[in-house]
């Protein structure tokens, strides 16, 4: 047997399963985790009879790599990374190069990235969506850094990821941090889509009072039309029937309202702010996260706070395809907000991102995989330019044709006192976006009076500033 060149460190849940993928898919795998025991255990189950190399020390386990080596790192983001990067580097030569799969902050990534290259190693900062399934048959990729280095790892990336109508979900995402960059987005872009389900999940039992039988039916519907198919729909649909072995009762009522969080749709909004692109629909979803995440005050003020009750008095069956209507238009919204600050990162930080192959590698394999991301894929391969999602000839008509479906249903939601900050946060962005006039003109006048911070004027060229002595 030649000595595999691939190697992998890390074997928790993601680790093992895309070892056992690359594996699977042709390539000898070499592997290395801190804890022995359970280099051992993965060894005498998944991987007996297959061809994996099992090292105990990082010292065996460069030895047992052919050059040029590449080495894949699959554990907990943060300063484990580091750790791993740190105890690699006086062992590794010229022309080798570690690819970090965890979700890293993309800033860690152009420092590693930067420190790597500059001793004549590569280095792939590479976000990896799918979860544990996506690991094992097809993830979505999203490889960065630099690009000597992919070329060398692109046989084997283009066959352990997920493969779609138009290809691999992999290519090459751009320089330094570009792909955990482009991870990052779709970690938040994915908190804006079940924040948007989620609130449609409330009207539908809240508003109109559909039981769980019904909530099955009417996702499993959706699942089929082409706007909304997706896998996280397709899971929301699974999820209804499930019931509870312990209670014998539906295991979604058991389980209590606080939602968790990692720090990926935090980061997004973070670097949204940072680079003053305006992200309300993902911004709506990580403070619903924190607001769920409050329960026993938000269970001491039910008992304070009353508002509207009672449920919807209309047509429940048109006023679910007003919901679907508005989640499909607030979806919409939020990808605009989304792919908007993929432009601005990709100017900003040089990145050279091609939004239509981003809008591809997630058309599988990943969380967001949905028949929609080939729209995305189309708008922006015919004008890559696109200042909007909302300007694409599809999605502008769409929102035009749906707009008053969506504003009965905020309206009512308003009226029922039911919650739905990423529906709103869709809808303001929409009008606020085509708007010609905003009141921040008054903004400007205030900044004045009290700063003396200066304005423009509409009767002036832009790039005037003047300043007023109020008073
Ligand atoms: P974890 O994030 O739970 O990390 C566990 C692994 O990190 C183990 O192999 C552990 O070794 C190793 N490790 C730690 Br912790 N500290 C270390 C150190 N100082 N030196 C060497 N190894 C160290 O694993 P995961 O859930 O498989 O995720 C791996 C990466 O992939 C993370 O960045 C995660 O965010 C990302 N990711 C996860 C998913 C998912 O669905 N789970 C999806 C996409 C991306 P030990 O066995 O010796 O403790």
């Amino acid at each position: 047997m030649t000595q595999p060149s691939f190697g992998l460190i890390g074997l928790a849940v993601m680790g093992e399963n895309l070892a056992l993928n690359v594996e699977r898919n042709g390539f000898p795998v070499t592997v290395y985790n801190r804890t022995t025991a359970k280099t051992d255990e993965f060894m005498a189950t998944r991987a007996k009879g297959k061809n994996f190399k099992a090292a105990r020390t990082i010292e065996e386990f460069v030895k047992f790599l052919d050059r040029p080596r590449k080495i894949l790192v699959m554990v907990k983001a943060g300063k484990p990374v580091d750790a791993v990067i740190d105890q690699l580097k006086p062992l590794l030569e010229e022309g080798d190069t570690i690819i970090d799969g965890g979700n890293s902050l993309y800033e860690d990534t152009e420092r590693r990235t930067q420190d790597l290259e500059a001793k004549k190693l590569g280095f792939v900062g590479m976000g990896v969506s799918g979860g544990e399934e996506g690991a094992l048959n097809g993830p979505s990729l999203m490889p960065g850094g630099t690009p000597a280095a992919y070329k060398e790892l692109e046989p084997i990336f283009t066959k352990i990821a997920a493969q779609v109508d138009d290809g691999p979900c992999v290519t090459f995402i751009g320089p330094g941090g570009a792909g955990h960059y482009v991870k990052m987005a779709h970690n938040g872009i994915e908190y804006g889509d079940m924040q948007l389900i989620a609130e449609a999940y409330d009207l539908l039992k809240n508003a109109l009072g559909l039981d769980r039988k019904q909530l099955h039916e009417v996702f499993a519907e959706w699942n089929t039309t082409d706007e909304l198919n997706s896998f996280l729909i397709e899971i929301t649909a699974d999820i209804f029937p499930q019931i509870d072995p312990d209670t014998n009762k539906p295991l979604l009522d058991q389980i209590l309202d606080a939602a968790g969080q990692k720090g990926t749709g935090r980061w997004t909004v973070v670097s949204a702010l940072e680079l003053g692109v305006t992200l309300p629909t993902i911004t709506a979803a990580v403070n619903a996260r924190v607001m769920s995440s409050i329960k026993d005050e938000r269970v001491a003020a039910s008992q304070e706070l009353t508002g509207p009750t009672g449920k919807y008095d209309g047509d429940v069956k048109a006023f679910i395809n007003k919901i679907r209507d508005a989640l499909y238009c607030s979806k919409i919204c939020s990808y605009a907000q989304g792919m908007a600050l993929l432009a601005k990162a990709s100017s900003e930080y040089n990145y050279n991102l091609n939004l239509s192959e981003i809008s591809r590698i997630w058309k599988g394999g990943c969380i967001i995989r949905a028949g929609f991301l080939d729209k995305i894929k189309v708008a922006f391969n015919e004008n890559p330019q696109l200042a909007n999602l909302l300007l694409a000839p599809e999605f502008k008509q769409t929102i035009l044709d749906r707009q008053g479906a969506w504003r009965d249903v905020l309206a009512t939601a308003s009226q029922l006192g039911i919650p739905v900050p990423a529906f709103s946060a869709s809808l303001d962005y929409f009008d606020s976006y085509r708007r010609a006039s905003l009141p921040q003109n008054l903004t400007q006048a205030q900044r004045d009076y009290f700063g003396a911070h200066t304005y423009e004027r509409i009767d002036k060229p832009r790039g005037e500033f003047f300043h007023t002595q109020w008073f």
